[in-house]
């Protein structure tokens, strides 16, 4: 069913039982354990690359451009923050397409759910946030933060022609130091944040809930292009009105969205 999307001969997670997968699982809890990421390269083979990359061409015209200016450090460190880029939303993915496909896949709800350990796990039932394409044109950036949601996955499409870099800093959501961290980083004098560089086409696992992170400034075309996909353990969770309006700018979905048969991780 995704066999035309997905490398499923390097990763064959279809059967989450198979030695291959118990294999591929383990290996991702550890690199997640170690880095705070797990990234798999190639993902998408070359034809589910440009299959996707069709899409998000039409996609990304038809997205909404937010700018904005946000603080999303915890309350009392830290400042505001640049966030301008391009999204189109779930309700914009026609069913069958590419995107939608994938995203309701169970094999990689369910290989998410077995990486994270966290059984069972759910997509985010949101009808326009839980899978979405987001462009970051020349000039365009999403500053730094934690995440509000659980467990995010995401897809490189395209590779801005310079910047657009995902920078992080693993795991520090609870040090007792994170102030000072904050203030080092906002200063730009941390020694902390590393890089993270990956081709299209990468399938990336990170837990954004605990790890500072941000995309950096494109600073020449082409665009940047990103899937990303969103779990919870939660089956009933999606996201606030306050999020459709800055990334969407939108209450309700452009049309209503079938139930997405959630099935548990
Ligand atoms: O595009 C990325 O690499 C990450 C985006 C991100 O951090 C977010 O949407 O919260
Ligand atoms: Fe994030």
């Amino acid at each position: 069913m995704v066999g035309d999307l997905v490398d499923l001969d390097r990763y064959p997670i279809a059967n989450i039982a198979s030695p291959e997968a118990v294999a591929l699982v383990r290996e991702g809890r550890r690199r997640l354990a170690a880095d705070g990421v797990f990234t798999m390269p190639g993902f998408l083979h070359g034809d589910g690359l440009a299959a996707m990359e069709e899409e998000a061409d039409r996609l990304c015209r038809e997205g909404f451009r937010r700018l904005d200016l946000r603080n999303a450090f915890p309350p009392g460190m830290g400042e505001e923050t640049r966030v301008s880029l391009v999204c189109a939303g779930f309700d914009q993915m026609p069913s069958g397409s590419p995107p939608h496909r994938l995203f309701l896949w169970d094999g990689l709800t369910r290989f998410v759910s077995e990486v994270l350990e966290r059984r069972p796990y759910y997509r985010n039932a949101d009808a326009i946030a839980s899978c979405m394409v987001s462009e970051y044109a020349c000039g365009d950036e999403l500053g730094w933060h934690f995440d509000s949601n659980d467990g995010a996955v995401t897809i490189m499409l395209r590779q801005a022609g310079s910047g657009g870099a995902f920078e992080y800093i693993p795991d520090i959501r609870h040090r007792p130091d994170l102030a000072s961290i904050i203030d080092d980083l906002v200063a730009g004098r941390s020694s902390r944040v590393r890089e993270l560089d990956v081709l299209p086409g990468t399938l990336t696992i990170f837990n954004g809930l605990r790890a500072l992170h941000r995309v950096a400034p494109v600073r020449s075309a082409p665009s940047r292009r990103m899937l990303t996909l969103s779990y919870e353990t939660d089956p009933d969770q999606g996201f606030s009105d306050e999020i459709h309006m800055r990334y969407f700018g939108r209450r309700q979905p452009l049309t209503p969205v079938p139930s997405r048969g959630n099935a548990t991780g």
